[in-house]
């Protein structure tokens, strides 16, 4: 198997690669559209000289016909042998799983036969013990789930609206879920059903719903969700697929509510969890759409802003932040670990319209769980990863140097918009890993340096 890939290897990284002479030279002859002088003197001659030449033609076409044709077939065969290796060599379960606890715990069949069980398994939601969920607010995350067995997960949610500073110059009424933008972050654990409780407290008369991308049904549960002014609606959802989800409010016009603040993240965890960490955080991305600022009664501009409906539109946003606003992960939370610690990133890109390209400078994603997917084996040693609207990653790091990291959207302008946020580090200086001849000099009026 070894020589073969080898050798396929080498023939198609060359294109024809390693050809035999003979077969280059029957190649060579077909390639000619006239013979060589020789040939053409020799065919001028005599007829009995222009049909043996003929003849001789007519051997060598159908010699090289043949040559070509085996050569193909072997070509073919070394190539499909290469590629089946490496396909081979991708999905041995024995590759990942000497160093990826999840790919040897977290197979695709059990989620598959998790599907399937529903097939004949009708659960009494009712008999199954009742928890309250625990929810927290960026950039906290509830504590891991170490039960075994489901539970009926109640979730009360309270929709309000509520002013924020979201920018440095400007306030903004934000709508969200439990006066938080996001809204809390949801634990729950594959197998749970959440009993959803949404109450509407939004004085401005605004219907509102969950659409949560952990459930499984139309609308992703919007439609039996959607509450009016004081109005609770109550919806049981069954989390089948483990995963980490966003939802979002997708009440009509539902661009205009994600806008506005209406999203959070869902986290179904897999029936083994995922390798524990030190600590764990959530972290949204998203875009502001405002109006210039009103002149107030004394001519001043005014502190508040409306959402632009044409900005967002366009797609240009005035400010594009983290946890909803430019400071909330500098000055008012930075998120903060210690060298030698684990550090888990829940990260949610609520749009409405840019794709985040997510990165820590100076830290690498040992591990990626692209799209929240918890099932299939995670990404190693990742620098930066692209997170659609409506899309998640979970990102793992190690903490080995001390200092500041500073967490961006590399699409590097959107920091002028507010897209920073910083990991302070504390602990013990590491010279083999990262020193200079001079301290460190923070660059003046630099927003990712601090
Ligand atoms: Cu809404």
């Amino acid at each position: 198997m070894l020589r073969l890939t080898s050798i396929g290897a080498r023939t198609s990284a060359t294109g024809l690669g390693r050809i035999p002479p003979l077969l280059l030279q029957q190649l060579s002859f077909l390639g000619n559209k006239k013979p060589d002088s020789r040939g053409a003197a020799r065919s001028q001659s005599t007829s009995t000289q222009t049909k043996e030449t003929k003849g001789q033609a007519s051997k060598n076409i159908t010699a090289g016909v043949i040559a070509a044709c085996a050569f193909v077939c072997v070509s073919t065969a070394v190539y499909t042998g290469h590629n089946r290796t490496l396909r081979l060599y991708a999905m041995d379960p024995r590759s990942a799983a000497l160093d990826s606890p999840v790919r040897a715990n977290a197979t695709i069949p059990k989620t598959v036969g998790f599907y399937a069980a529903l097939d004949g398994d009708h659960l009494d939601v009712d008999k199954l013990p009742v928890e309250e969920a625990v929810l927290t607010s960026a950039p906290t995350v509830p504590p891991p789930i170490n039960r075994t067995y489901p539970v009926l997960l109640k979730v009360p949610l309270e929709t309000v609206t509520s002013p924020k500073q979201v920018t440095n110059m400007y306030k903004y009424d934000e709508w969200t879920f439990n006066g938080t933008t996001p809204g809390p972050f949801i634990r729950a654990r594959v197998g749970d059903v959440v009993e959803l409780a949404l109450t509407n407290r939004d004085k401005k008369g605004n219907p509102h719903n969950m659409d949560s991308h952990a459930f499984t049904g139309p609308g992703g549960g919007a439609a039996i969700t959607t509450a009016e002014e004081n109005e609770t609606r109550i919806g049981r959802f069954r989390l089948l697929c483990p995963g980490l989800y966003i939802y979002h409010c997708a009440a009509a016009p539902v661009p205009v509510h994600i806008a506005n603040g209406m999203f959070g993240l869902m986290y179904v965890e897999p029936a083994e969890g995922l390798p524990p960490v030190d600590k764990e955080y959530y972290v949204m991305q998203s875009e502001i759409y405002h109006e210039p600022p009103e002149t107030e009664d004394d001519g001043r501009p005014s502190s508040t802003v409306e959402f632009s409906y044409p900005n967002a539109l366009r797609e240009e946003p005035n400010a594009v932040v983290f946890n909803g606003s430019e400071s909330a992960l500098t000055r008012d939370s930075p998120l903060k670990a210690s060298v030698g610690e684990t550090v888990r990133i829940f990260f949610g890109n609520a749009g409405p319209n840019l794709t985040s390209a997510f990165h820590v400078i100076g830290s690498h994603f040992l591990n990626v769980y692209r799209d929240g997917d918890v099932v299939s084996p995670p990404g190693r040693n990742v620098g930066t990863v692209s997170v659609p609207p409506g899309g998640v990653s979970i990102v793992d790091m190690k903490i080995v140097v001390p200092g500041t990291y500073t967490i961006v959207d590399h699409a590097i302008f959107r920091l002028d918009k507010g897209a920073v946020g910083f990991l302070n580090a504390s602990g013990p200086p590491r010279p083999d890993v990262y020193v200079g001849s001079q301290p460190p000099e923070p660059c003046i009026g630099c927003k990712l340096h601090a």
